[in-house]
């Protein structure tokens, strides 16, 4: 679509409409950014730009919203209200601001989601693919963008017919999507999130399952062999392109595998890739990353021994199982990015020493019981803040397990978690919700915690 001299509404003034606004004004458009917070710093916003541009905070005006071609949506708004509706009645294209991105975007894009994982699959796919370009000589860039912090608007100009970009991509991101079309992508796992948003799980799994939807027969998705949601996926025919799996549970063929703790493929002979020890990540959900990025890498024509060489370099991402301080003999970890209950678990399984956990925040209807019951002897305290934290209390009570304390602040649960964790044993902030409420987002929520530990 030509957007030279068009009026484009952007919805959101967040990371996503910003960039999504500056794109629209390179490419000669006029976008207007569209903010549902009436109390919204206009002001702040307009010297983001060095351009004259339209912004409208808490109501539409009625011109912009009659004049527009396209509505560009940041992916933190859902779809499914009446004014988006509108505009699709109206016939006017709603696009995700990925899909706007890839209309402008050049050279190689790999595409990653999945529930859990897909943060640090991404950083570790997008360090193989750097490594390679340099220790190759490969003209071009990588970029590493979406989901992960910058979005993918942000760079789609910059990016030349040589380069590769390795997009994290979200369930609400792929919601809006039309053209959008990765060469190889990924679904590392699919476990209850989100539903707040998309209601049920096959609304949320069709999510996920839609980032294959243009690739061709020829062209890769890597897929978790042990996920019931992506088998169902292939078994019943929705997955156009080639499937390749990884598994840490069984061999598969023409894919890769966990045994004890080896990594190995087998397309034409069975190869042993590496000891799991190699790499510097914990738990098996990691080992699932490491074989999704290994197995996009080797399908991207990456050769192996560049591939397991940048694998062994690769360290946790911030936010992730971060190990923090060690402080009076007990081990800090910040586990921020753990916001979902299926994420937390994966944490609760890594730790290896009695420990103290923070949770609760953000309500986005899940359900905990899985969580509580993971904790077994490991878990000796449950802290547990925001707006979840009675809900949490009570499933936790249900289940047996007494020793909850809710508080009111990061603060107070840095500082009680001190007070009740004894010489070996570990605090894990990692709550199971999202951050909304009481943080700007995750990440403010583990910088804050880790700020807080190294004051104790
Ligand atoms: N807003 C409205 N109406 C609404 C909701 C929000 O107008 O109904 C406005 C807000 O007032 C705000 C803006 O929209 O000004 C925020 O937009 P946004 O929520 O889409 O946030 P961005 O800053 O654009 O960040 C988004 C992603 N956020 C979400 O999906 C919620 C970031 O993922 C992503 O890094 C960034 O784009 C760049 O691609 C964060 C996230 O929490 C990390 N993702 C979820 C997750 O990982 O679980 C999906």
């Amino acid at each position: 679509m030509e957007l030279n001299g068009k009026t484009v509404i952007v919805m959101g003034a967040g990371k996503s409409g910003i960039a999504a606004a500056k794109l629209l004004l390179q490419v000669g458009a006029f976008p207007v950014i569209y903010d549902q917070n009436e109390k919204l710093d206009v002001a702040a916003l307009r010297q983001q730009f060095t351009k004259e541009i339209a912004i409208c905070a808490g109501t539409l005006e009625q011109e912009y919203e009659q004049a527009a071609c396209l509505l560009v949506m940041s992916p933190g708004i859902p779809v499914d209200t009446d004014f988006v509706e509108g505009f699709r009645k109206r016939g006017i294209p709603v696009w995700g601001e990925i899909e706007l991105a890839y209309r402008y975007a050049k050279g190689r894009l790999i595409a990653i989601t999945g529930t859990n994982g897909k943060t640090t699959t991404t950083a570790l796919t997008g360090k193989i693919m750097q490594d390679w370009y340099e220790r190759s000589g490969r003209e071009g860039k990588v970029y590493v963008a979406g989901n992960i912090g910058d979005p993918y608007t942000d760079i789609a100009l910059l990016t030349k017919e040589g380069d590769t970009t390795v997009l994290e991509v979200s369930s609400f991101q792929l919601e809006t999507i039309d053209a959008f079309h990765p060469e190889i992508s990924a679904i590392l796992n699919i476990t209850p999130d989100h539903l707040n948003r998309h209601h049920t799980m096959e609304n949320y799994a069709a999510c996920k399952f839609a980032v294959t939807k243009n690739q061709t027969p020829e062209e890769v998705c890597v897929l978790n062999g042990e996920d019931a949601w992506l088998q169902g996926f292939v078994r019943e025919g929705k997955c156009a392109c080639r499937p390749v799996y990884f598994d840490s549970a069984k061999p598969v063929v023409g894919g890769y595998w966990q045994e004890g703790k080896e990594i190995f493929s087998s397309f034409a002979e069975k190869k042993r890739l590496m000891n799991i020890h190699e790499m510097k990540l914990l738990g098996t959900h990691n080992v699932e990353n490491v074989m999704a990025a290994i197995a996009m890498a080797d399908a991207a024509g990456v050769p192996m021994e560049s591939i397991l060489q940048s694998v062994r370099d690769f360290t946790a991402v911030e936010h992730r199982i971060e190990y923090t301080a060690t402080v009076d003999g007990v081990d800090y970890y910040n586990d921020s990015k753990g916001t979902n209950p299926d994420a937390a678990i994966k944490a609760v399984q890594a730790m290896v020493k009695p420990t103290v956990l923070i949770g609760g925040g953000y309500d986005k209807q899940n359900t905990y019981d899985e969580w509580i019951e993971s904790f077994g002897d490991k878990v000796r305290c449950l802290l547990l803040l925001g707006q979840t934290r009675e809900k949490i209390e009570a499933c936790a009570h249900q289940h047996g397990f007494l020793n909850t304390v809710l508080v009111e602040s990061m603060e107070e649960a840095v500082s009680k978690a001190h007070e009740l964790a004894e010489p070996g044993w570990a605090v894990l902030l990692s709550p199971a919700c999202a951050s909304w409420g009481m943080f700007q987002n995750y990440e403010e929520r583990g910088r804050i915690f880790k700020e807080l530990v190294r004051k104790l």
